[in-house]
């Protein structure tokens, strides 16, 4: 059988450091499912279609037959993996900070389900990249260009202020 990965996320938008893991996951796995988790009583900043579209839009052509995308609605994330087929979780790590935030939520989900996960090394060019930083500089009006796909950038333009 193909060995299959969850990259979850919030995905809130995507950014190039979620699709530099993405990419390097479908390296190492057969297929990857990108797993728009979210929560219905928060808000987020963009709707999960537009949330989906944006990964959808934003994948690099070499991996487009490997990846699919899909949202998940306040779901265990060890539920999404046994519903989609996956034993691996795939996720990037930037640091310590992230190290310290993931290493609980690992071991629980290999408690709940025996589900394993990958840490991959963030592009030492992308640590400093996360969805919450691009929006708080855009929105103050720093330059994102080259942290996001076009389609973001184009999305975080047409944001009402
Ligand atoms: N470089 C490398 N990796 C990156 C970068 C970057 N620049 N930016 C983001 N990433 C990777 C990280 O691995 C990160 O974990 C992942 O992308 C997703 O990032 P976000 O910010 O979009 O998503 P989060 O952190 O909000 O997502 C958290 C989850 C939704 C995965 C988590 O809360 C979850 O599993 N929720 C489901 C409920 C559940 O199962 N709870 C129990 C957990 S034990």
């Amino acid at each position: 059988p193909p060995r299959r990965c969850v990259c979850p996320g919030s995905f809130d938008p995507v950014t190039h450091g979620h699709l530099d893991v993405v990419v390097r996951a479908a390296r190492i796995f057969d297929e990857v499912v990108v797993a728009v988790l979210h929560n219905p009583a928060k808000r987020g900043t963009f709707p999960v279609g537009q949330r989906l579209e944006l990964v959808e839009e934003s994948l690099p052509d070499q991996v487009r037959d490997q990846v699919t995308v899909a949202a998940f609605a306040d779901r265990l994330l060890v539920d999404v993996c046994r519903e989609v087929g996956a034993g691996a979780i795939v996720k990037g790590l930037r640091g310590g900070t992230d190290f310290a935030y993931e290493l609980p939520m690992a071991r629980m989900n290999t408690h709940l389900t025996g589900v394993e996960t990958v840490f991959l090394p963030a592009d030492p060019s992308l640590e400093h990249v996360s969805s919450s930083l691009v929006k708080e500089v855009h929105r103050y009006g720093g330059d994102v260009t080259g942290l996001v796909p076009d389609g973001v950038l184009r999305a975080l333009r047409s944001l009402t202020p």
